[in-house]
């Protein structure tokens, strides 16, 4: 039976059958005949200077195929870029080299790689491995690093400093003075601390080298493949039309599988130099050590507001820790993807903010879950928090006075943003209705129970997402474009393919990609497979981050099938021998507009298409159709979040009792799967806000360097959620979506901390850094009471 208006429907993931019985190939499952084995050597040291390395005993190790290091690559692979230069900020680059040469910056950079027959053989010789290091004094802390006489990581960079970048919008310090004299003028220092991405699936590489075709296929856990196959031609000297990315089942990426790492490029060279496929999968701990890590802000704030709770400016500074290199996207994260979004979803007219960019002796950071505006989500929310106590106004009450109203979208922000269409009041007003807010303030003000403080917080945001247009890409400095590229292939017994060049990994686009092609061709759901991930297969790709993917992949699909039907349509008239004006589609069928009877369906018509016997003239056979769409703007999804909690004065613990989120994101395509994106990532927001933390000791080893450390939340520390919906279409994309895989993560974390502030009011508490671990809640309110 054709499943027709399926834009909508809750249709169940058609990806999860295979995920859940184990029946998907991810990169490890992959066994090729000959393949052998890679391990890496890493640092032990945050920072010294490798005098020598003695490979000898690991190349007679039995087994071992090969041992490379640093010097061993020199000339052969170039370094590893940085493909996001923003502007006019002094940005330094200094070379990353594939392999340590002279210097190794961080605990886990890579020194050597030795390929073995399995992968036991590999490590075991890896052990035997050797440096001689001179260790040298390392700096972890962004602060410190920037101090006179902090250690220098490279001479490139003078006094570590990576970047300086800034954003000005209408005139802060008449604003400020102005708030000085009439109203209120509030300071507080944040502490956005460092996550590490916990993917189900850590990063994994298998490279196979042709010597013969000289090609070089690599199936490897990335985001991107098509930016990963340029990049691998840059490093690796290949060409790219040469090169195959493969992105097989990819267990979750978060952020941490769009950068291009050097194991990448070192696995493909280890295949050619070898002349046979080479795997390498990090376990656990090495996936701490390795792949990016997270946020990471320390920041100065201070917020104006008038008396009656009109917020007049913002103005600020932060420090990022960019870690000892700059990844791959790692600039515009802490600069136009949080700088640019600080204002939130308020009428702020005036901002002046820097950010300094700060080499470490630390993993890299690049994009985690939200990237940038999780942290600018939290700098705001908290600000608003801070400003409504101060002048002891309702949260909820400052938050309505100063939302951008929705009579006047599109917005320009004062940092030159234009927002695409919103409603934040009917967010905020559902949530509240929802959490039964007032119901909640009347129990708050009974006092305590049982030593238990009642907190109830608020997160109202707004998001930049659907990254495009390409135009823009280019004018802040990403070295790529962000259109999206998509072909719907009708065959000749009417099922289809849709090749898409975006890359989910997780998101669930293979079950509402497909739903946008059944409701565009009234073709049944099961008729269509969606195929992404593959070079070979897909001409071009920007792939999946910045909850781009149904905005801009989504709508190129679109495009793509309604040229479909454009074709078709004119083969039906001919066939009907009808007008092609007076051919109507309806759920999948042609028929002559009066005469329902004086039908074809859309599979008749394919059939016709490819056996191509009486195709109307100057129409080519076959039906297929491509579309390359760029965007006009971002799109801007929004929300209001809120989180009830319960403190134990006794213990510090935090207990959160509920959590409602209330998003827009436009028109959505499946409301289950969306729910299940909200579901995430409020996990990933909260677990910041109450238990996530990376902690390196002052000589930078990694504290937290395995899950025993390092607090990955379980299901049974969460509530159940209370999600809902408004539906603001965004005007600038074909389907009228936003975007929403980011959206929990980037409202949830200051919910939570603006619950728990909530909650330790009556200790004269305005402010706490997270995580809101039970030892940091007790200290605070057991140094308030004693004072
Ligand atoms: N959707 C919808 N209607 C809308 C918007 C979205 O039905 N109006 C659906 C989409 O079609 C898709 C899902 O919701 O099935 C998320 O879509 P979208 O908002 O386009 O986000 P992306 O697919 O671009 O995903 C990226 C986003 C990011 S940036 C991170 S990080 C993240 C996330 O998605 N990483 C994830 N969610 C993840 N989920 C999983 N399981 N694993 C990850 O690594």
């Amino acid at each position: 039976m054709a499943v027709t208006r399926v834009f909508g429907a809750s249709v169940k993931r058609r990806e999860d059958p295979r995920l859940v019985t184990g029946r998907s190939t991810y990169t490890d499952d992959l066994q090729l005949p000959g393949m052998l084995h890679a391990q890496f050597v890493r640092s032990p040291h945050a920072h010294a200077r490798i005098l020598g390395i003695d490979v000898g005993a690991a190349r007679r190790h039995p087994g071992v195929v090969a041992v490379l290091t640093g010097r061993d690559l020199q000339g052969v692979l170039q370094p590893i870029p940085t493909a996001w230069l923003i502007p006019n900020a002094d940005l330094k680059t200094p070379p990353h080299p594939p392999l340590a040469v002279d210097t190794v910056r961080y605990v886990g950079d890579a020194v050597a790689v030795v390929v073995a027959e399995d992968r036991y053989r590999a490590s075991d010789a890896a052990a035997l491995v050797r440096v001689d290091y001179q260790v040298l004094p390392a700096v972890v802390d962004q602060e410190k690093a920037v101090q006179p006489g902090a250690p220098q990581l490279h001479p490139e960079a003078p006094q570590n400093v990576a970047f300086r970048w800034s954003v000005r919008g209408g005139d802060p310090d008449q604003a400020f003075a102005e708030a000085r004299r009439e109203g209120v003028v509030l300071a507080q220092r944040f502490v956005n601390q460092r996550l590490i991405p916990n993917a189900m699936e850590t990063r994994s590489v298998v490279a196979r080298y042709n010597p013969g075709s000289g090609e070089l296929v690599v199936w490897y856990t990335t985001q991107n493949p098509h930016i990963a196959r340029f990049l691998m031609s840059v490093v690796t000297g290949l060409p790219e039309h040469k090169i195959r990315i493969i992105a097989p089942e990819v267990g979750g990426g978060f952020g941490s599988k769009i950068p291009f790492y050097p194991e990448e490029a070192v696995i493909a060279h280890c295949s050619r130099v070898a002349g046979r496929p080479v795997k390498w999968t990090e376990d656990r701990r090495e996936n701490y050590l390795a792949t990016i890590h997270g946020r990471d802000h320390i920041t100065d704030l201070e917020v104006a507001a008038r008396r009656d709770g009109t917020l007049l400016a913002i103005r600020g500074r932060t420090w990022a820790n960019m870690g000892a290199y700059l990844s791959t996207a790692a600039p515009g994260i802490p600069t136009i993807l949080h700088g640019l979004m600080l204002t939130g979803c308020y009428t702020i007219p005036h901002i002046a903010y820097e950010v300094t960019g700060v080499f470490t002796n630390t993993t890299p950071v690049d994009a985690y879950r939200g990237a940038g505006r999780p942290e600018a989500t939290y700098l705001i929310e908290r600000a608003v928090d801070l400003v409504a106590s101060a002048l002891s106004m309702d949260p909820a009450d400052i938050r309505r006075k100063n939302f951008v109203p929705a009579d006047r979208f599109p917005y320009q922000t004062a940092e030159g943003l234009t927002y695409d269409s919103g409603n934040y009041a009917a967010t905020l007003d559902r949530a509240l209705e929802l959490a039964e807010y007032h119901k909640l303030r009347e129990v708050q003000k009974r006092g305590p129970r049982d030593g238990k403080y009642l907190g109830i917080g608020l997160s109202t945001y707004v998001e930049i997402c659907g990254l495009g247009p390409s135009s823009v890409a280019g004018a802040v400095g990403f070295q790529g474009g962000l259109w999206e590229s998509a072909t719907v292939r009708l065959h000749p017994t009417g099922k289809a393919t849709v090749f898409t060049g975006t890359s989910p990994h997780g998101q669930g686009e293979e079950t509402t990609f497909a739903q946008i092609v059944a409701e565009e061709l009234g073709l049944p759901l099961d008729d269509i497979e969606v195929v992404h991930g593959d070079t070979g297969a897909i001409s071009m790709g920007w792939g999946t981050y910045g909850s781009r993917t149904t905005v801009v992949g989504g709508a190129a699909i679109a495009l793509a099938a309604r040229r479909v039907r454009e074709k078709a349509a004119k083969i039906a008239a001919h066939l009907l021998e009808a007008a092609e004006a007076d051919i109507v589609f309806d759920r999948g069928r042609f028929h002559v507009r009066g005469s329902p009877e004086r039908a074809k369906t859309l599979q008749e018509v394919t059939l016709q298409a490819y056996l191509a016997w009486n195709l109307p003239a100057g129409v080519e056979p076959s039906l297929e159709a491509s579309a390359f769409y760029d965007p006009s703007n971002f799109t801007f999804p929004f929300g209001a979040h809120v989180a009830v909690v319960e403190v134990n004065a006794d213990t510090g613990e935090v207990e959160l009792q509920r959590y409602v989120a209330v998003d827009d994101c436009g028109r959505v395509i499946n409301p289950l799967i969306v729910d299940g994106q909200v579901h995430g990532g409020l996990v990933q927001g909260i677990a910041q806000a109450m238990w996530e933390g990376a902690v390196y000791s002052p000589e930078g080893q990694l504290l937290t360097g395995s899950m025993a450390e390092y607090a990955v939340p379980r299901a049974r520390m969460f509530p159940r959620f209370v999600t809902a919906r408004t539906e603001t279409p965004s005007p600038h994309n074909p389907l009228g979506v936003k975007g929403v895989g980011e959206t929990g993560t980037i409202a949830s974390t200051p919910a939570v901390v603006n619950a728990v502030v909530d909650a330790l009011r009556p200790f004269g508490i305005t402010h706490l850094d997270m995580p809101l671990t039970p030892e940091r809640v007790w200290t605070a309110i057991h140094g308030k009471t004693r004072r």
